[in-house]
Parts: structure tokens; C-alpha cells; sequence
């Protein structure tokens, strides 16, 4: 049966691996449309073997698309959205528009998959992706938290460029060049240095991206007594973002059931032999699907606190991917 995927933003870095990652998953896309500002409309995208023009988003090219994965900006996702949904698309929304309104799922298809449907169980018209260093958090506290009950997550960020999209990418490399960059792209130079700032800063002393941290984790997990304190840092690497965990559980654990716990645990590929110097690192996660788990240990203070080390491709699990396997779950709903 006829199955028209539009993406918005269809050029920029998620939009090229949300399309790249429906035809890998073999997703049952009959037809791509991808959309985008002036600036790329015009621009010829491939899906499997076929070309398809890149358009501007009108209400008119939504009619008849059954799933619009958006990835251009929490300004053009206010304005498409709505009428994406009014003309019968199921939206998967993967700016921080409607991440935070109670009208509207966040999720994550580990964690809240249910999340994305109604009582009726038809699927609800939008849907909210969370920030990629949210994401591969979560994926990797959901199972620990049914086990062992979550009580406190101190978490340090080492994100990749490309969480600025090419922008971010090419500051980088004009940067190792050699060349004059624009520092507000990471605010610094990022060539050979450590930022730690990640967007803007709020009234609290804590970034934007720290903050969607603590608040989008409560969402998904569904718990507001799970405390998150981060400090997000913008590192020289591409590939994706490692996160240093200190997670402290409600009860006692044995360090060898949580390998087996993590080792079993959807969307997790543990990678933890120090003998063999084996731990994931952002060139192992890049164009992977999974969170990847390393340096397994037990708090040296705490008995009932873990520290690891965790690493994720932000544009695939953080962004693509994890947008394309909510779509999934709302087309195998659908039959
Ligand atoms: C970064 N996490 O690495 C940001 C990018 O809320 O979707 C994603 C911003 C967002 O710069």
C-alpha cells in the first residue's frame, strides 16, 4: 500500500540521514518528499535509486502524507506542524518546539513507546523527538531504573560538532586549516580546545542543552523525582557524543547483573573489557544505531552508584534514527 514519507529540512545533516536511515531500515516508503527553505529548494534527493526534487512546504504538498518527519528548526516546525496534521500526517518533530508540551509525546521507542498513541489507540498527530544527548542517556537508564530505581544522574557531555549541523562541521575544518572562523558557532574556537557551552545560558546558570537534559529525561521516563545534573561540553570530534554517567540507584546491585541487564537491554551494545582496552569512543558509534556502554565500574565511594561511559551517533539515535523507529512503531500499529 502507498506510504508518502515528506521530510522538512531534507538537506540539512538529519534531514540527508533521516532519508539515508528509512532506506538502510528498509522503511515502507512508497515515496519521499523533501521539503526545504529557498535557500535548497530545487536540490535533487535520492531514495532508493529514484530522484525526487526538493520543494518549499506549503499546505498543499502535505496533502496525502501520511508520516512528515521535520528536522529544519523550532521555527518552522510552529509554523508546519499544525497544518502537516491538519492535512492527515502524523508528525514526528525533531526541534525542541513541542517537546515540553503536555499536549504532545516525547519519546523514545526503548523507554515510552506507548506514549505515542491515544487512549483509542490511534497515534497522536504530533510527536516530539528529544535532544540527542538526552536520548542515548535514556535508552541506557531506562532498564537500570525498572531494575534498581533511579534516584540521581550526574551527567558531563563530550558532544560532536555536528550537533551544530555542516555549520558546526565546517567551523571545525576551517579551523584546522588554518582559516578565520566565526566563533558563535561554538562560541570559541572548538579546533583543539573544549567548550562548555552548549547553546545559550538560562537565568539558573545552567545552558539550554543542560536544561532540556533535566526536563525532557522526567518527561520520557515518566518520573519527576529522577534529578539530572549535567554540564554539557562541545568537544573537536565528529562521529557522535560521549556521556560520563554517575548514576546513584535506589537499591543495591550486583556489578555483573548489570552487564547482563545492559548487555540484554534494547538499543545497547555493551563494549567493556579494559584488558583489551576496549570501551566505545565516537568513531566506534558513528553511523550506528545503538548506544554503545563502556568502563562498567562501581562507584569507588558510593556502594549503590554505577560510573559509566556511554557514546551515541547524535545524528542517527539522536536524531534520525530515532525518529525513523517512531515512525516504524506508528506504521506496524497501522498493519
Ligand atoms: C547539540 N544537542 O549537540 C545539540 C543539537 O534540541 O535538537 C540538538 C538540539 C536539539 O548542539
Amino acid at each position: 500500500s502507498r506510504c508518502r514519507v515528506a521530510v522538512l529540512g531534507a538537506t540539512g545533516l538529519v534531514g540527508r540521514t533521516m532519508i539515508q536511515v528509512l532506506e538502510e531500515r528498509n522503511f515502507p516508503a512508497t515515496e519521499i518528499i523533501p521539503l526545504a527553505s529557498s535557500r535548497s529548494a530545487g536540490q535533487v534527493v535520492k531514495f532508493q535509486g529514484k530522484e525526487f526534487i526538493t520543494q518549499l512546504p506549503s499546505r498543499e504538498v502535505f496533502r496525502g502524507v501520511d508520516i512528515a518527519l521535520f528536522s529544519a528548526g523550532a521555527t518552522a516546525s510552529k509554523e508546519w506542524a499544525k497544518v502537516a496534521a491538519e492535512e492527515g500526517a502524523i508528525v514526528i518533530d525533531n526541534s525542541s518546539a513541542f517537546r515540553m508540551d503536555p499536549e504532545v509525546p516525547l519519546v523514545v521507542p526503548e523507554v515510552n513507546p506507548e506514549a505515542i498513541f491515544k487512549a483509542d489507540g490511534t497515534p497522536e498527530l504530533i510527536i516530539a523527538n528529544p535532544n540527542c544527548s538526552t536520548i542515548q542517556m535514556v535508552v541506557v537508564l531506562k532498564p537500570l531504573h525498572d531494575r534498581f530505581g533511579l534516584k540521581r544522574v550526574v551527567v558531563s557531555t563530550y558532544q560532536s560538532v555536528t550537533g551544530k549541523g555542516k555549520a558546526g562541521r565546517d567551523a571545525l575544518e576551517s579551523e584546522l586549516a588554518g582559516e578565520k572562523q566565526e566563533k558563535f558557532t561554538h562560541f570559541h574556537q572548538i579546533a583543539f580546545n573544549a567548550v562548555p557551552q552548549i547553546d545559550v545560558f538560562t537565568d539558573n546558570g545552567y545552558t539550554k542543552e543542560e536544561m532540556k537534559m533535566v526536563n525532557e529525561t522526567r518527561k520520557i521516563m515518566g518520573d519527576d523525582t529522577i534529578s539530572v545534573s549535567p554540564t554539557t561540553v562541545r568537544i573537536p570530534v565528529y562521529g557522535g557524543h560521549g556521556e560520563s554517567l554517575n548514576i546513584e540507584l535506589d537499591r543495591d546491585f550486583e556489578i555483573d547483573e548489570v552487564r547482563e541487564l545492559l548487555r540484554t537491554a534494547p538499543g545497547i551494545i555493551l563494549q567493556d573489557d579494559p584488558s583489551a582496552s576496549l570501551y566505545p569512543m565516537p568513531l566506534t558509534s558513528y553511523e550506528r544505531d545503538e548506544v554503545f556502554v563502556g568502563r562498567l565500574r562501581r562507584d569507588y565511594w558510593h556502594p549503590r552508584t554505577l560510573n559509566m561511559w556511554i557514546v551515541a551517533d547524535n545524528l542517527r539515535k539522536g536524531a534520525a534514527t530515532n525518529a525513523v523507529q517512531i515512525a516504524e512503531v506508528v506504521i506496524a500499529k497501522k498493519g
